[in-house]
C-alpha cells in the first residue's frame, strides 16, 4: 500500500514510479494504467513554496513524464493540508527565506553572501514553465489551496486549471516581495484574462476566490474540495480517449500564436515528424541512400 501523501489523495488509484522513491520536496505517482502522472509539491508547512531542490525534483519528475510514451496527461498539484495550521496550497512561489541578493541558497548552510556562484543567477523555475509549456502532453493544474507568486505563474502556464471551491485562493504577490515574472506569469496571463484584469491582479496583489478566478477566465472549473483529485482524474481520462497526435498538434497550435519563432519551431517540428511518415518523404530518404534522383511522380502538388 502506498503512502497517503495528501488528505484528498486516493492511494488505491496510484502507484509509485521506480527510481523516484527518495524524493523529498515533491511526490511522483502514476495511475494504475500508467497513462496519468501526478506530480505534487510536498512542502505544505510553507504553503508548498519551492526552493532550488524542489525545482530540481520538479524537473526530473516532469521530464520523466514527458519522456514516457504511455503518459498522456500530467496533474500538477500540492499536497496538504499543512500539519501546522491546516492550510492548503497549490504553491506559494519561491521560498523567500532562502532568497539572497544573487540567487537562492542551495544547501542548508548557505548564506546569502555565500551562495554557490556556479548555480546562482539561474532562475530555473522558468525552465519548469518551459517544460510544462512545451511538453506534448496536457498538464492540468489541480489547485487545492493557495496559488501565489511563482505558484500563480505555474498554474497560468498549465494547459488547464481546476480549483477547490472551499480552499483555492489566488494572489499575485510578486510586487509585494520585489520579484516579477515578466514572461508567461504576467504577459501570457493577460492574454487569458485581459489587460485590465491582469494589471489589477499584479498591481494590487489582492486575494481572489476560485469563483472569481473562474469568472475572470483564469481557471476552467471549481469543484468541491473532496472531489478535486477525482475530477482531475476524470478530465485526464476523457483527454486520454482522444487522438494523441491531435492533442499535441492542438496544444502547440494554441501555444504558437504567443510563442513567436519558438512556437513556430515547435509546431514545425511536429509537422516534420508527421511528414516523415508519408511515402513522399520516404522516397526522398531512399533516393539519397540509393544514390539516385528522387521520383516525385506519384506525388501531386495538392490543392
Ligand atoms: C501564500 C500566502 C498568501 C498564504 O497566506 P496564509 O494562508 O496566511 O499563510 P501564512 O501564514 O502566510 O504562511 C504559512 C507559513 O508558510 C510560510 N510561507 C508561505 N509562503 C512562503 C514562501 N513563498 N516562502 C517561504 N515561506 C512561505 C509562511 O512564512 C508561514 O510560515 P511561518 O508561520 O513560519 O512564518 C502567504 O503565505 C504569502 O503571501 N506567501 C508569500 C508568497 C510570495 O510572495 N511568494 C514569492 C513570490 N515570488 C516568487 O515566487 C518568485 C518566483 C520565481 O522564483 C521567479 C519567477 C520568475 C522569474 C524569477 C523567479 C525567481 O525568483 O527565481
Amino acid at each position: 500500500m502506498i503512502e497517503q501523501v495528501s488528505e484528498i489523495f486516493d492511494p488505491s488509484q496510484w502507484q509509485l514510479v521506480p527510481g523516484f522513491e527518495s524524493l523529498t520536496d515533491v511526490t511522483y505517482h502514476h495511475d494504475l494504467t500508467g497513462q496519468i502522472a501526478r506530480v505534487a509539491f510536498n512542502r505544505p508547512e510553507v504553503r508548498n513554496a519551492f526552493r532550488p531542490h524542489t525545482v530540481d525534483e520538479l524537473q526530473s519528475t516532469l521530464e520523466d513524464a514527458r519522456m514516457n510514451p504511455r503518459i498522456g496527461v500530467v496533474l500538477l498539484t500540492g499536497n496538504g493540508p499543512s500539519p501546522r495550521d491546516g492550510g492548503w496550497a497549490f504553491c506559494s512561489g519561491g521560498d523567500q527565506r532562502i532568497r539572497g541578493r544573487d540567487g537562492y541558497k542551495y544547501a542548508e548552510g548557505d548564506t546569502a553572501s555565500g551562495i554557490d556562484k556556479a548555480r546562482s543567477g539561474r532562475l530555473h523555475i522558468l525552465e519548469i514553465q518551459r517544460l510544462i509549456r512545451f511538453m506534448p502532453k496536457v498538464v492540468i493544474a489541480v489547485i487545492p489551496g493557495w496559488a501565489a507568486g511563482g505558484g500563480h505563474s505555474l498554474h497560468v502556464v498549465c494547459d488547464l486549471s481546476i480549483a477547490s471551491a472551499e480552499h483555492a485562493k489566488f494572489k499575485q504577490t510578486d510586487a509585494n516581495v520585489g520579484s516579477f515574472d515578466a514572461g508567461y506569469g504576467s504577459a501570457y496571463f493577460a492574454r487569458q484574462v485581459g489587460q485590465k484584469a491582469a494589471r489589477e491582479v499584479f498591481f494590487l496583489a489582492r486575494e481572489y476566490s476560485a469563483q472569481r478566478a473562474l469568472e475572470m477566465g483564469a481557471i476552467n472549473a471549481v469543484v468541491p474540495h473532496a472531489d478535486l483529485e477525482n475530477e482531475a482524474i476524470d478530465w485526464a481520462r476523457t483527454i486520454l480517449t482522444k487522438s494523441p497526435t491531435a492533442i499535441r498538434m492542438l496544444k502547440f497550435a494554441f501555444n504558437a500564436v504567443d510563442d513567436g519563432l519558438v512556437g513556430q519551431q515547435v509546431f514545425a517540428g511536429e509537422a516534420t515528424r508527421l511528414a516523415y511518415g508519408t511515402d513522399e518523404a520516404v522516397e526522398g530518404r531512399d533516393a539519397f541512400l540509393e544514390k539516385r534522383d528522387p521520383d516525385w511522380g506519384p506525388y501531386d502538388w495538392q490543392f
